[in-house]
């Protein structure tokens, strides 16, 4: 019985998720991908830390302002690089909620091990 009840309930709610969802999408003042920035120099990233929202598209855009840079997040399977004072740009959706570290792609000098960056997926 309680059992039943409680199928019952995670039902209802698993619809009201999946309803507000929509809603969230369909009322969406923009459909383009949410645009994020970060700038690559020896040896660090900038910003260090970035939050991004599980399920929503994200045009990550990476720009180098010295050397050949690159940054990849294996768990996502999400990699960018920028040439030397140029900019790279990958679109995704990150599909599971944690912290995921970036390394740089791109050997850049004696500091590159170093070079990382935390992406911060929330729900
Ligand atoms: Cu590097």
């Amino acid at each position: 019985m309680h059992l039943k009840r409680t199928l019952a309930l995670i039902t209802v709610l698993s619809g009201l998720v999946i309803v507000k969802g929509f809603g969230l999408h369909a009322s969406g003042a923009s459909v383009d991908p949410h645009r994020v920035v970060i700038v690559a120099k020896r040896y660090s990233f900038d910003p260090g830390t970035v939050t991004l929202k599980k399920g929503e598209p994200v045009d990550l855009v990476l720009q180098s302002s010295d050397v050949p840079h690159g940054v990849r997040f294996r768990e996502l399977n999400v990699e960018v690089k920028a040439a030397k004072g140029g900019q790279g740009e990958v679109q995704f959706t990150p599909d599971k909620t944690g912290d995921f570290v970036g390394h740089c792609s791109v050997f850049c000098g004696a500091g590159h091990g170093s070079m990382s960056i935390t992406l911060h997926v929330v729900d």
